[in-house]
């Protein structure tokens, strides 16, 4: 038998492309089919870091938490070598074993029965608010008027912390998902706040501040019970508090802008609004408000005919992977009758988004909402993006609806 062919590290495709740069981030679509086409890995010169863009090569990567490892960062900065900007995270920045129980905790804490109760309080929650964009016109700006205020409303309250500075966490999340990319531009707009927000987070994340009944409250529960460390309690309120809003904030303005540029697609969803949940995986299939994370290598590891060597650090584009053809028909467009499942928009394998049951919630509710009061949703105008180095998100969206 002949060893399998394998492509020098020297010999793979290269490409200059910076991925964190603002006309990328713009429009990344075509850098996108130009890194999967260039072929499985490929080379980024400007960051030494390898990339993957197709669905199975980023899959299998997503899989393989023993090759390729999260403790380093799972970001481009590789914290065996250099500082993280706060404490790493137990949960996302962890493997096996350190990262178990945490995980499973949460998983619990999060679980369906746990949002069982949520989702009554939460529908009712999205018709005030629907009530109340409507009763003030019917031309708006869906980002500032439901995609920003329907989760700062619920989330906070459901983890369970205090009124004030609540207005803290978007520009907290924008800079924890930045901080995943290069020292660029949109770090550096960020960082003379981060001590400050910095600080409030750290205080929400104490067992006092936190409501009894809430998300922060069974966490700290689980450390009581001796389930995780007394260390790892507030860590894990400051990962739903970091994680768990611009997200669902990005996701939702998705599944708006999804449904107001492909005629048809609402009147779908208005005959049968039991198609929420897919129209909510299809906008994170199709718009990927995470676009990708890092890995690092522990081991030699052959990926898409190449084997990548010790130390490397490798970016999972899961956004390419979510429109590549090769996985996708007609990958580029935002389709209810597709099946979006095994999508990679809340990642796969062992950290594969321990919210995503929060989010659909989140996001059902206002679809739910919408779908009783309002026959048809159109584009007012341009929309407008919002830079970061980790989430595709909109500044802006310009919608004109229609009543039933
Ligand atoms: O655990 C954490 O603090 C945490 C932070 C960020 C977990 C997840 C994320 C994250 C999720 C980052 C999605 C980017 C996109």
């Amino acid at each position: 038998m002949t060893a399998t062919p394998t492509t020098a590290l020297d010999d793979l495709p290269v490409s200059d492309v910076d991925p964190f740069a603002h006309d990328v981030l713009e429009d990344p679509l075509p850098v996108y089919q130009e890194l999967r086409e260039a072929g499985p890995v490929v080379r980024l010169s400007r960051y030494d870091v390898l990339a993957l863009a197709r669905y199975e090569e980023v899959h299998a990567a997503a899989v393989d938490w023993q090759r390729l490892e999260s403790g380093a960062g799972v970001g481009l900065a590789n914290y065996r070598t250099e500082q993280p900007w706060r404490p790493p995270s137990v949960l996302l920045e962890a493997d096996p074993p350190r990262h178990d129980a945490p995980r499973r905790v949460l998983g619990r804490v999060l679980g369906q029965r746990a949002l069982h109760r949520l989702r009554v309080r939460w529908v009712a929650d999205a018709e005030q608010l629907v009530d109340e964009v409507l009763g003030a016109g019917l031309e708006f700006d869906a980002v500032r008027a439901i995609a920003q205020v329907f989760p700062l409303r619920v989330f906070p309250d459901a983890v369970g912390i205090g009124p004030e500075g609540r207005e803290n966490l978007l520009p907290y999340g924008d800079h924890a998902f930045n901080a995943f990319g290069p020292p660029n531009d949109l770090v550096a707009k960020g960082e003379p706040r981060v001590a400050e927000l910095s600080g409030w987070v750290g205080e929400q994340c104490a067992r006092e501040g936190l409501t009894g009944d809430g998300f922060g409250a069974a966490i700290w529960a689980a450390a009581d019970r001796g389930e995780i460390t007394p260390q790892q309690a507030p860590l894990m309120v400051r990962s739903l508090l970091t994680a768990g809003v611009d997200t669902t904030v990005h996701g939702i303005s998705a599944v708006l802008y999804g449904l107001a540029s492909h005629p048809g697609e609402w009147d779908r969803l208005r005959a049968d609004p039991s198609l929420a949940r897919i129209a909510f995986d299809e906008a994170v299939r199709w718009e990927s408000p995470v676009q990708l994370f890092f890995r690092t290598t522990t081991t030699d590891v052959p990926i898409g005919g190449t084997v990548v060597p010790a130390g490397r650090k490798v970016l999972m584009s899961y956004a390419a992977a979510n429109r590549d053809p090769r996985r996708w028909s007609d990958p580029d467009r935002f389709d209810l009758t597709r099946d979006p499942s095994g999508h990679m928009g809340f990642g796969m394998g062992l950290h594969q988004c321990v919210g995503q049951h929060v989010a659909r919630l989140e996001a059902e509710a206002v679809l739910i909402a919408l779908s009783r009061r309002v026959r048809s949703i159109e584009l007012a105008g341009p929309v407008r993006r919002h830079h970061n180095n980790t989430l595709r998100a909109l500044d802006s969206l310009p919608l004109r609806l229609t009543l039933r």
